[in-house]
């Protein structure tokens, strides 16, 4: 009965070690996770949509308007706080807008009449 007892316990411990040490000297290191993406960004896609298509942020925040290979522009809907146009057509680009008084601004794209989002600030 004791030697069953010393025998259980052994191997309990072994594999507690085994459990412990896996991993470790493996060829490939973990790869540390992926920044988060930036909080306050808007894309305008080759899909002919923004993404997101409503972005909250604080009072005072950027947001930062990219554009890839087709040309988009943003117009925002005419109301007291609301940020310059982004207009023309712009490719490859970014382009910040700060918002500095709380509210919800709708914009569009003159281009792509489908394309709108909003940005809401608190
Ligand atoms: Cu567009």
């Amino acid at each position: 009965m004791f030697k069953l007892k010393t025998r259980l316990g052994f191997v309990t411990l072994a594999g507690a070690l085994l459990g412990c040490g896996s991993g470790y000297g493996s060829t490939a290191p973990v790869p540390p996770p992926p920044p988060p993406p930036p909080g306050h960004t808007v894309s305008a896609t080759d899909a002919i949509v923004f993404t997101p298509t409503t972005l909250t942020v604080a009072a005072g925040q950027a947001v930062t308007f990219t554009f890839g290979s087709i040309a988009h522009n943003v117009f925002f809907t005419a109301q007291a706080g609301a940020p310059a146009d982004i207009g023309g057509n712009n490719t490859n680009v970014s382009v910040d807008r700060v918002f500095a008084a709380q509210g919800s601004y709708a914009y569009t794209c003159h281009i792509h009449p489908s394309m709108h989002g909003t940005v809401v600030v608190q």
